[in-house]
């Protein structure tokens, strides 16, 4: 065992991209193993790797640990990305469940079928656009400050930051109306552990080729 946190799943974002963000974000190394066929679940199914047989899995700690939030939660808390008080806490939680919230859509688009597409399509950008981007576009007027909370990074700061690179790759210039979005953008890619993670041949993975994802699926059905 290296001691650096070992990642179970498939080689692409899904729901394991939000804690490879914040382990890169936190300057953790980790390594990777890839489910690349139905067996790969199954073997990590039957010596008990796997609570609910469900995979994001991550070893950390001496720990198997499943569920992307519990996953999250605890190396948000372990690395000092998760606020300094209860109350600083309850505002970062408020932000990073909205943003899980648009993420689901983001990564269930992949996933619709062809005569369902377009429809997803219009919901989700609507949704990043009018419901999501203005609410943290507020934050930042509304306090000034260089972070969401506590004028220091947290995984809020993290998690949005991948939101909206991902709401980019969808939408360039998604963000036209959101001046201190953008800004944040800037600011938040410039942290050196992130820009790091945001340098070719980072373990950042890039979208699914839509090619590719019925082999995705089979690993799963
Ligand atoms: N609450 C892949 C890409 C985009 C969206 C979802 C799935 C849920 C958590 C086997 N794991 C396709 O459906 C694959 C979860 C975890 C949990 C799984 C089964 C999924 C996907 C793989 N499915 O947040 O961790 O849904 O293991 O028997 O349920 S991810």
């Amino acid at each position: 065992m290296s001691g650096k946190p070992k990642l179970h799943y498939f080689n692409g974002r899904g729901r394991m991209e939000p804690i490879r963000w914040l382990l890169a974000a936190a300057g953790v190394e980790f390594e990777e193993s890839y489910l690349e066929k139905k067996d790969d679940l199954t073997k990590l199914r039957k010596d008990g790797s796997l609570l609910f047989q469900q995979v994001p899995m991550v070893e950390i700690d001496g720990m198997k640990m499943v569920q992307t939030r519990a996953i999250a939660n605890y190396i948000a808390t372990k690395y000092n990305l998760y606020g300094k008080d209860l109350k600083e806490r309850a505002l970062i939680d408020m932000y990073v469940e909205g943003i899980f919230d648009l993420n689901e859509l983001f990564m269930n688009y992949e996933i619709q079928p062809a005569d369902k597409k377009e429809q997803h399509f219009a919901n989700m950008m609507d949704k990043a656009t009018n419901r999501y981007f203005p609410a943290f576009e507020k934050v930042l007027k509304d306090h000034g400050q260089d972070f969401l909370v506590g004028n220091q990074l947290s995984r809020a700061d993290v998690q949005l930051l991948d939101i909206i690179l991902m709401a980019e790759e969808f939408k360039p210039g998604i963000l036209a109306k959101f001046p201190l979005l953008q800004s944040f953008k800037t600011r938040i890619s410039n942290i050196p552990t992130i820009k790091k993670f945001l340098q070719p041949g980072s373990q950042r993975k890039p979208p699914t080729p839509e090619e590719d994802i019925p082999k995705v699926m089979e690993i799963f059905h």
